[in-house]
């Protein structure tokens, strides 16, 4: 078989990038390790950058968002029960975010693949990338006991960050930077109604995030101790721990009810440093991974698809490739800008285990200074809606 573009994993990243090569009309063919079923059932993000939502509509995958989805002017941070303080982005930007989560993202982008009788082949296994520093890159799979082999042009690596293709650059060339937090989030689904807002809490318990998936579902999280067993976790005790950790008033107006979904994440930073190698290029959770305080996981994997697509197109409409060359450090430059915002939310919100009282000082003093200064709520807000995707003339392209 022969394609011009493999990709590897059909998470958001790989089923965008399929959506948009295909309606530019390149050719490619997308391999998932899993079952559609599989992917479908993951429940992860839920808050998509103005940039997101804009490219979604931009390519028609946006109309079930604009129906189901819960538009935010901004987000509200409180702390120590004291009152909390929002964080206008729309007043200061005039942007806005949306609260709709991957998994109808996924469901949206797999009934386009199935519009367009795209090619995506699930269940693979044993899948390997060869001869990626050639002309001539191709990989070969099996599925259902016989392998394949498929060549192309160009492998789209969007395989997660257990996937494949990141451990296919040797390691010699991956400059990779990693950040362990000591905590991770216990996140729970529930069908009630939630909060109005999204209130991120600092308590001395611990951190506590309030959102939500539509008018009538519901998404909580709580930071949890490291190596945390989820069945230590029933739901009465997660709404009475998330209930304390918030100001009697909010706590108050929340409506419990039994968990749909309840899961403990681990939190991380991570970078990769390239994003390609030879014909090789990463997207999305292959290349970087953020603590999911920032809310810039997925809205990362979008902003990698938006560059590679845009560089695949200039090759195969004009035969350039300087787009696919700047590639890696156009990306990057978004990237650690994400990762810095998250890292820092992370350090601002959170309970360290064997912090300091002068690391709890500086922390309360950051939130006074950050609830008193327009300037530090205006430079929040433009990295929580999303820095600006660079344009082609900014590379002088
Ligand atoms: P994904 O991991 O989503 O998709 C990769 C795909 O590749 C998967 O379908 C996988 O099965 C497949 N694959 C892996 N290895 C393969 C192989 N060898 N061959 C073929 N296919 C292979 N982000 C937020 O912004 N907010 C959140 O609240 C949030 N919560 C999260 C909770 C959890 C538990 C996790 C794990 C992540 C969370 N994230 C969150 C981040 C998440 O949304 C990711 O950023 C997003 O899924 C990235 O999308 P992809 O890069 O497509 O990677
Ligand atoms: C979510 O709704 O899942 C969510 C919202 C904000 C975050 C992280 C996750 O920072």
């Amino acid at each position: 078989m022969k394609t011009q573009v493999v990709i590897i994993g059909a998470g958001p990243a790989g089923m965008l990038l399929c959506e948009i090569l295909s309606q530019h009309g390149i050719d490619c063919v997308v391999l998932e390790k899993n079952s559609r079923a599989h992917v479908l059932e993951r429940i992860r993000a839920g808050v998509l950058e103005q940039g997101t939502v804009d490219l979604l509509r931009q390519y028609g995958l946006g109309q079930r968002m604009d129906q189901e989805g819960h538009v935010h002017d901004g987000m509200k941070i409180v702390w120590a029960g004291r009152e909390s303080f929002f964080i206008d982005v729309k007043k200061h930007l005039n942007k806005q975010f949306m609260a709709y989560e991957q998994t109808n993202i996924q469901e949206d982008l797999f009934l386009a693949a199935d519009r367009r009788g795209a090619k995506v082949i699930t269940e693979v296994a044993n899948l390997q990338l060869m001869d990626l520093s050639s002309n001539h890159p191709h990989v070969t799979f099996t599925q259902n006991g016989e392998t394949s082999r498929l060549d192309c042009d160009y492998i789209a690596g969007c395989d997660g960050f257990h996937g494949v293709s990141r451990q296919s650059i040797p390691s010699e060339l991956r400059h990779e930077f990693e950040k362990e937090y000591p905590f991770g989030w216990l996140g729970i689904l529930s069908k009630t109604p939630p909060l109005q807002d999204i209130v991120y809490a600092n308590h001395p318990r611990g951190f506590a995030l309030a959102s939500m998936r539509s008018p009538s579902l519901s998404r909580y999280y709580i930071q949890v101790p490291m190596g945390s067993d989820i069945n230590e976790w029933s739901d009465d005790r997660f709404w009475s721990e998330i209930k304390s950790r918030f100001p009697k008033e909010m706590a108050d107006e929340m409506v419990t009810g039994p968990s749909i979904e309840k899961s403990i994440a681990p939190l991380r930073s991570y970078v990769c440093e390239t994003m390609r190698h030879g014909q090789l290029f990463l997207a999305g959770d292959a290349a970087h991974i953020v603590p999911p305080t920032g809310a810039k996981g997925l809205n990362l994997a979008v902003s990698d698809v938006f560059y590679l697509s845009r560089a695949f197109s200039a090759f195969y409409d004009q035969g350039k490739t300087q787009l696919l060359d700047e590639y890696s450090a156009t990306a990057l430059r978004r990237v650690w800008s994400s990762v810095r915002i998250s890292w820092y939310l992370t350090n601002l919100l959170h309970r360290f285990p064997g912090g300091s009282d002068f690391d709890q000082r500086a922390q309360e003093h950051e939130l006074d200074y950050l609830k008193s200064s327009y300037h530090a709520q205006v430079a929040l807000a433009e990295q929580y809606a999303g820095l600006p995707f660079e344009a082609r003339n900014a590379l002088n392209t």
